[in-house]
């Protein structure tokens, strides 16, 4: 403790600083932006956060392609709502992340030259209209799994926002997987098309959830201090045992032969997945790295002047 003076109390040291943020993730209660925290863990929170960020707006890319071709007034209303939804998602993390010190400008500086990630889904090209529904029943239904334990994460503001979130994913898996069922029930040119995006996104459904376990360099201490609250492997389990039984209603097969249900654990095998073309696809070299990095860049410079106008207005507002 440093010495009190008469008119301000004495600060608490370093150490009864961090024993009392242990004590706090030890109770499970919630680290709020006001309270101290470990540099590692703010820095940690903000490199979590903001890669989810950027993947809510990296995300509306794929399948707001589709919004133009939509089949029908209906499917372009839902769609519509489902890329709005995503970016509000990016605009409640990027404030979640500016709690913790960061400035918004700043990271999606960071996530355009490529200094920062986001999810490896997004890097993959929607070739036809059933990749919209695959997208909603597979990536949203993945999304769900990593994001529901999230709502317990120990920083407060992270755990709220995903709250909001979850119940919004929720609505875009069922719509994905409504639009699947309608195509099922459709034309043999229809089941075929559903098929052939689902034999596409299965393996990249799987990868996101990030490496194996003992591949995960964050994984431990993360968990430790309760920000992720299960595995990379374990989510991805919970992922396949809950989609399989899925498929058999939707009559899709998904596309790995080594799917099995092992009888004395309940769960089901699955066959090994491709890490090189993850490591690729997270190394910016995938299929449409280029092109969502390109438009994000445009889109941040062609809007400036929108920026500038808002903070100016802001500005004066504030004065
Ligand atoms: N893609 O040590 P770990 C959505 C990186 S939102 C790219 O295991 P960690 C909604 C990782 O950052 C989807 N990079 O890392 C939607 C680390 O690199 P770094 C996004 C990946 O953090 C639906 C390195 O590899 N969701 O889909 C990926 O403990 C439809 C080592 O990995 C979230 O962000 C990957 N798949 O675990 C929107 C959820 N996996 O940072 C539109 C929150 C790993 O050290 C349409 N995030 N990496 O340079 C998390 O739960 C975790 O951050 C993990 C990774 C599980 C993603």
């Amino acid at each position: 403790m440093s010495a009190p003076t008469l008119d301000r109390p004495a600060a608490p040291d370093e150490a009864a600083l961090q024993a009392q943020f242990d004590a706090t993730i030890a109770a499970d209660h919630r680290i709020e932006p006001r309270d101290w925290m470990p540099e590692a863990y703010r820095s940690g929170l903000v490199r979590q956060i903001a890669q989810h960020a950027h993947s809510e707006i990296i995300g509306m890319q794929p399948e707001g392609d589709w919004l133009l071709a939509a089949p029908s007034l209906r499917r372009k209303a839902i769609l519509l709502a489902k890329v709005q939804d995503e970016a509000g998602h990016g605009m409640y993390l990027y404030s979640a992340a500016e709690t913790l010190g960061a400035d918004r400008a700043d990271l999606t500086d960071k996530l355009i030259e490529r200094k920062q990630k986001y999810s490896s889904i997004f890097n993959y090209p929607t070739l036809t209209y059933a990749d919209v529904g695959v997208i909603g029943w597979l990536v949203d239904g993945a999304a769900i799994c990593n994001q529901v334990p999230l709502c317990r994460s120990s920083y407060g503001p992270y755990a709220r926002a995903m709250i909001r979130v979850c119940k919004e994913e929720s609505f875009h898996q069922r719509q994905g997987y409504e639009l699947l069922m309608t195509m099922m029930r459709g034309t043999d040119a229809q089941r075929a098309m559903v098929q052939d995006a689902v034999d596409r996104w299965w393996a990249p459904s799987l990868m996101m959830f990030g490496p194996p376990d003992d591949d995960s360099p964050n994984s431990a201490q993360s968990m430790k201090w309760g920000v992720k609250r299960h595995s990379n492997d374990e989510l991805r389990q919970r992922f396949v045992d809950m989609t399989v039984p899925q498929a058999e209603v939707l009559g899709v097969t998904l596309p790995d032969p080594e799917l099995a249900l092992d009888p004395a654990t309940g769960r089901y095998r699955f066959g090994a997945i491709d890490w090189t073309e993850f490591k690729q696809v997270i190394a910016g070299k995938g299929p449409c790295n280029d092109e969502r990095i390109a438009r994000r860049r445009a889109a941040r410079d062609d809007n400036a002047w929108v920026t500038e106008a808002a903070t100016a207005y802001a500005g004066k507002h504030s004065r």
